[in-house]
């Protein structure tokens, strides 16, 4: 069930398990040769990392137009409103905090739901095509589309929802009449602030580059398998992936922080399963559902990189 628009760009998807807020722009298919210029000058000036694990993932993204829809006209780019939840681990009568951020768990909402909602409501028109593209750079496309700003810590913000949200693009054949093309713009608020740059445990953020120092960021580390550095501070691990140490202090998050969520507290024998790193599989599908992260199961690469972290966040 989908409410009536609030706003022309917002929205709100009620998938009977929660309500989730989205906010949306589209930009002509002729703006993704300006998008991939924007890339191509932070290569030239050396500012694309060439570590491994980032190359990894961003290597083989470019703003191109894939070969199976050469006749798309638009592209939509939609901020849906997700909130980290917070939960224990139980561990030898303690209750250690962790927090699962917004974009590693399965909040309730299905892609088709997500699809259907940009079908029906954004294009709100029948007969045109939509494919979702995972290989565009989400944040620059909201920035340049005007759905967002980013944050010194090279977040994207958007206006109601702070950083706590997930981002998701589409091309369509459907053509928009509005091109909202901005500026790269950073939040107002950051011009006087720096609570990021000193909240950051890693020294990732920089206070005489915008582009962060990837190679120093928590999550490049605690998303995939492999030990971790031996330069990581210690007590740094909060999270069961990813860090949250730049969101929740930040003013920008004021308001979105009142919308944090809970999720279920493992029990003293599922941290211990998770702990030893070898859980049984009831364990592994007990704690998915509880942590709401159903691709754990069936991914051994998954159950290693949980282990790893959960462990991570216990007292030694
Ligand atoms: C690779 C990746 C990572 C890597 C690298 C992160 C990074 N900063 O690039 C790692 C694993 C570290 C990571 C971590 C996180 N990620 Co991530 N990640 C991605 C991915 C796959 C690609 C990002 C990318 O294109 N990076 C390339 C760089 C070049 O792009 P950029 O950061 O936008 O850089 C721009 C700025 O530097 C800007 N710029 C340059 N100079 C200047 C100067 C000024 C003044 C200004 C204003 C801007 C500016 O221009 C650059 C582009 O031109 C996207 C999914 C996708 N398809 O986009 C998700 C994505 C960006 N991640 C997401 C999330 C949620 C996170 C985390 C918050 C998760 C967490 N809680 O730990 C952290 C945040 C870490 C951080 N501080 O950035 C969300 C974004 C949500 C949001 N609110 O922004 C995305 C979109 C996933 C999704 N579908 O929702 N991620
Ligand atoms: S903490 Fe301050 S400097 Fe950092 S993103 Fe938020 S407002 Fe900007
Ligand atoms: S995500 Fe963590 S490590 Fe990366 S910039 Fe933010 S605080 Fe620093």
């Amino acid at each position: 069930m989908i409410d009536k628009k609030q706003t022309p760009f917002s929205g709100t998807i009620d998938s009977t398990v929660a309500k989730f807020p989205y906010q949306y722009r589209t930009l002509p298919i002729a703006r993704l040769a300006d998008l991939q210029e924007d890339i191509e000058k932070l290569r030239r000036t050396g500012q694309i990392s060439d570590a491994e694990i980032f190359q990894g993932y961003v290597s083989q993204m470019s703003f191109s137009l894939p070969e199976s829809f050469p006749k798309a006209q638009s592209i939509i780019i939609l901020a849906l409103s997700v909130p980290p939840r917070l939960f224990h681990c139980q561990y030898n009568g303690q209750h250690i905090p962790a927090t699962m951020p917004s974009n590693y768990y399965e909040p309730g909402l299905t892609g088709k739901m997500l699809t259907e909602t940009v079908q029906n409501e954004i294009i709100g028109a029948p007969g045109y095509q939509l494919k979702q593209v995972y290989t565009y750079h989400l944040k620059l496309l909201a920035v340049r589309s005007g759905l967002g700003r980013y944050g010194r810590n090279n977040i994207c913000y958007v206006d109601g929802m702070g950083s706590f949200l997930t981002l998701h693009a589409y091309l369509t054949d459907y053509r928009f009449e509005t091109d909202g093309w901005q500026e790269i713009r950073a939040l107002e608020l950051c011009q006087d602030c720096s609570i990021c740059l000193e909240h950051c445990p890693m020294g990732a953020i920089r206070a005489d580059n915008f582009v962060i120092d990837i190679k120093r960021c928590l999550p490049l580390y605690n998303e995939v398998q492999g030990s971790f550095p031996d330069w990581f501070p210690a007590g740094v691990h909060h999270t069961f992936m990813g860090c949250m140490k730049c969101q929740y202090p930040c003013p920008a998050n004021r308001a979105a922080l009142k919308q944090l969520g809970q999720l279920e507290d493992l029990t003293e024998e599922e941290t211990r399963q998770f702990a030893s790193g070898s859980p049984d599989e009831a364990t592994i599908l007990s704690v998915s559902q509880k942590l709401k992260v159903p691709y754990m199961v069936g991914s051994p690469e998954t159950v290693d990189v949980a282990c790893r972290n959960l462990k991570a966040l216990l007292p030694v």
